[in-house]
């Protein structure tokens, strides 16, 4: 149990449940027989995945009449390649929909392509693991056609905020010979209902374009296109002149032009069905076509028509912004950015360009409030980009189940025109960051697999319940016993809730070190950055002014009705309060009545015990689980080890942030913690062989400077 299945073990259930398997079919006819089909694979993962269950092992066949001659069959197959045999209302099925049919011994699963009908059976086999045999008719077509996940592997086989071991795709500048993984990560992705993936940093080397990098996308695309996923890359815009040797890299120029459309028909003649790119253009250092003085459209568009005539797409990232603003200057704000970038080019894009939106503004905090950017574009696609890696969110060294934050942006209602209009239903795609490596458990955490796969769920479905999908996630993960069901939900479910409380609140973003690792605390890094992640902290007040009317007019870019609430402190939640308003720390919420201050002291504490009792809570399960039955020893201590190390990190947060803001402000906490921590032990005053201290920089990351 090294977690390599992830949501996929089929782990036998018990011999009450399987009981009910007496009245499942005996025989399997998947309607295709290519070994590299979609529908064949459907077949190959009925049969595995009912073995593991059940215990035995069903019949499968090709043949189309073995459907005709008996009642009592699971039919797989694409409503094309059925017609003749199941007559039914599908004609709502949208591309990569599915219809699940079961009714006593017969079992239909009709895809409106291969893509559906794979779909459709990782939806019955969830169901059948779960232990639930009853009788469905269920229509189901995804939200958005693009769910995709990104992936930001390097060449030399790092990953950027990857924290899952190395890629599984690249290593020593090329693509491995092995790609076991990638084929074993496509099954995982295509349960969830993922149908594209781009394999490359966002920060991209023009080198994967050379012929033997290209071929290796080809191994990657075989290996993944059983399972329906389409591979992708992310490009490096200035190409046709650091791998092309060409003069220039100017969108416009007729040879840089030529470039790009010849070096996509040869990825093309390699990969038929190849996805696309992903473009991260004049961000962060990224050339891009403002470079030349062109704008983000020309630049989005030059792509656009390279892949337009094989069918490709191009997702053009919004996150584009100027990483040396000045912290001096109280009207300069990066959240500003994508509004400001974007909003004038809605309706140049070519069709097949799609602009992909971090969720918030600034870059995947732990609380933001959605992009207005979303409002902005009615006349372009957008897809929204979400983090499963979990870059500020604690690494995966602290669980967090981020299915509850993205939920308040997909929910959010951005009231267009004084109308319903919630982020999810202004949405073409998905596109969440994933990073898994070589790591058995994929993300180097078992329980961060919740997230990936909450991640695919929403993406078809939107409406979905995190918790629901949580307790689904875990009885496939783990087990069907109650205990473990009640113990993972409850953890789970206070765990991002416990990190923004620990962390930074009250929409401060996360106060990590924001030079570079992105990890422990740092509030003090908070304000000195060119990236405009600022708090705005001094002696007396905290937080960014970003009214229209006295700060920096961010709250002006949402349509009216939400503007306005940003817009006055009485009406901005309080958990968004600071990074809308700059208050006095003495300031009240109208939640609690309790004064800023106040607020961060009690919250780190509070958030800093829950991740106390997540020790005790899990601890609990190993009492209950005498029989070895609910949950297996290697996977209950590796998650013990985790949360104990989190508990351990998280008196480290509450106490940097606790004492740097107690330090600050001068305000004593009125239940006199800040400040004190008898028994807390200092790593210098220990001495432990082969490690010495050394002093830090900046020195507020550490106590007394190492
Ligand atoms: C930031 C990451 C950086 C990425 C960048 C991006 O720190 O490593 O390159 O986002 O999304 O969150 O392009």
């Amino acid at each position: 149990e090294n977690g390599l299945n992830g949501w996929l073990r089929y782990a036998p259930l018990s011999d009450e449940l399987r009981q009910h398997a007496s009245s499942l079919p005996s025989v399997i006819v998947a309607l295709n027989e290519t070994e590299t089909s979609p529908v064949y694979m459907a077949g190959k993962e009925l049969q595995a995945g009912l073995k593991g269950v059940l215990g035995h092992t069903l019949g499968l066949t090709h043949d189309f009449s073995a459907s005709t001659n008996s009642t009592s069959v699971i039919l797989v197959g694409t409503l094309a390649a059925s017609n003749a045999a199941v007559k039914h209302n599908v004609s709502s099925l949208s591309a990569d929909g599915f219809w699940l049919n079961v009714n006593g011994s017969q079992v239909t699963i009709l895809g409106q392509n291969e893509r559906g009908a794979l779909y459709g059976a990782f939806e019955y086999l969830s169901r059948i693991a779960q232990g639930d045999f009853a009788d469905v008719d269920v229509m189901s077509s995804p939200s958005a056609p693009i769910r995709w996940v990104n992936e930001w592997d390097n060449l030399d086989g790092t990953i950027e905020r990857g924290y899952g071991g190395p890629s599984i795709f690249f290593g020593n500048g090329a693509v491995v010979q092995d790609l076991t993984r990638a084929a074993q990560y496509a099954r995982l992705l295509a349960s969830i209902g993922i149908n594209g993936i781009v394999v490359n940093n966002v920060n991209a080397n023009a080198t994967l374009l050379n012929p033997d990098n290209m071929d290796g996308l080809a191994r990657i695309a075989d290996a993944m296109r059983p399972y329906g996923v389409q591979v992708g890359i992310s490009l490096n815009f200035a190409s046709p002149q650091t791998l092309g040797g060409l003069a220039t890299f100017d969108s416009l120029e007729p040879s840089v032009i030529s470039w790009w459309t010849d070096k996509t028909a040869q990825l093309y003649r390699r990969i038929p069905d190849f996805a696309g790119y992903l473009v991260k253009a004049n961000s962060e250092g990224q050339p891009g076509p403002l470079t030349y003085n062109r704008t983000l459209a020309d630049g989005a568009n030059l792509f656009a028509r390279a892949v337009l005539p094989h069918g490709g797409i191009v997702m053009f990232r919004a996150f584009v912004y100027n990483n040396h603003l000045d912290p001096a200057d109280w009207k300069a704000d990066r959240a500003n950015a994508a509004v400001d970038f974007f909003r004038h080019l809605d309706g140049s894009f070519l069709e097949n360009v799609i602009v992909q939106i971090k969720y918030g503004p600034i870059d995947f905090q732990v609380r933001e409030p959605p992009s207005p950017l979303f409002a902005h574009l009615p006349h372009t696609k957008t897809a929204i980009e979400l983090q499963i890696s979990q870059e500020y969110l604690g690494q995966q060294s602290h669980l967090v189940y981020i299915a509850p934050l993205w939920k308040t942006i997909l929910d959010f209602d951005l009231r267009l025109d004084s109308k319903p209009s919630l982020v999810h239903s202004l949405l073409s795609g998905y596109a969440g960051v994933v990073n898994v490596g070589t790591d058995p458990r994929w993300l180097g955490s078992h329980m961060a697999m919740a997230n990936l796969y909450a991640f695919g769920q929403l993406a078809w479905d939107p409406a979905r319940d995190s918790q629901l999908l949580l307790q689904a996630w875990t009885r496939l993960t783990f087990s069907l016993d109650p205990t473990v069901l009640n113990t993972i939900t409850s953890i789970a479910m206070a765990s991002w809730p416990a990190y923004e409380n620990y962390t930074g609140n009250l929409g401060l973003q996360t106060l990590t070190d924001i030079l570079y690792t992105h990890y422990g605390p740092n509030p003090a890094s908070q304000d000195n950055n060119g990236w405009g992640q600022w708090t705005r902290a001094d002696s007396t007040s905290i937080g960014m002014d970003r009214t229209v009317s006295n700060g920096t007019g961010f709250a002006g870019q949402y349509p009216p009705e939400v503007a306005a609430q940003f817009e006055a402190s009485s009406t901005t939640p309080d958990d968004l309060l600071l990074w809308f308003h700059h208050v006095p720390y003495t300031h009240k919420l109208h939640g609690t009545g309790k004064t800023v201050i106040q607020h961060i002291y009690d919250a780190h504490y509070a958030g800093a015990q829950t991740a106390q009792d997540f020790v005790s809570t899990w601890s609990a399960l190993r009492d209950s689980n005498a029989s070895g039955t609910n949950i297996d020893a290697e996977r209950f201590d590796d998650i013990l080890f985790q949360l104990t190390y989190q508990a351990g990190h998280a008196l480290v947060w509450r106490d940097a942030i606790a004492g740097f803001y107690h330090n600050l402000s001068k305000i004593p906490d009125e239940h006199g913690r800040v400040g004190h921590h008898p028994h807390r032990i200092e790593a210098e005053t220990m001495s432990l062989t082969g490690y010495v201290p050394i002093s830090v920089s900046p020195a507020s990351t550490a106590s007394n400077s190492t």
